[in-house]
């Protein structure tokens, strides 16, 4: 089943730990393969605009796992790669990851919700899903490039791959 990911993170070295989670999604999720990743983005905060700037990608995956076993999967991750919930929502993080599609399901679970709610609004998600998927089809939302048009992207500034620590 493909699947989308959204990676997250805006503090300690954001850049390194985009990189530590596509590393560890590749290599630690059982019945799981990294099969591709966008550019990473660097743009300023969504939501409380009182923390630092944030790196954003998406990562695609190729699962035999079910959505719930992804997701408690997502969330081990997050922990690996050092978050604590502090119980702050929508604060800065070492790493966030979001389920954003399973395949084209539709699910509406407490705690599980595919595609992700905030998809459709969120330049940081939909131009690294245009890049990486430019057919996309969005359950309940259509097709991404639609999304994505009269969507002015300046916010997001892409990452050159050589300035990699
Ligand atoms: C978006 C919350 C709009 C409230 C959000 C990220 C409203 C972020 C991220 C960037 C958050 C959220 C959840 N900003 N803000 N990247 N996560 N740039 O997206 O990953 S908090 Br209104
Ligand atoms: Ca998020
Ligand atoms: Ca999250």
């Amino acid at each position: 089943m493909p699947v989308f990911v959204g990676i997250g993170a805006n503090l300690g070295d954001p850049v390194a730990q985009v990189f530590d989670a596509l590393a560890r999604l590749g290599r630690d999720l059982p019945e799981t393969r990294l099969s591709g990743r966008s550019r990473l983005y660097r743009n300023p905060p969504m939501g409380p605009r009182d923390q630092p700037d944030y790196v954003n990608a998406v990562a695609r995956l190729e699962t035999r796992l079910e959505p719930r076993a992804l997701l408690h999967r997502l969330q081990a991750t997050e922990v690996a790669c050092g978050r604590r919930r502090d119980g702050t929502r929508w604060g800065p993080r070492l790493l966030d990851l979001d389920l954003l599609l399973f395949g084209g399901e539709v699910i509406d679970e407490p705690g599980l919700r595919v595609p992700h709610p905030g998809i459709a609004e969120r330049d940081f998600v939909l131009l690294p899903l245009l890049e990486l998927a430019p057919g996309l089809m969005i359950p309940g939302h259509g097709p991404i490039a639609a999304l994505c048009r009269g969507m002015p992207g300046t916010a997001l500034q892409a990452i050159p791959e050589e300035a990699r620590a």
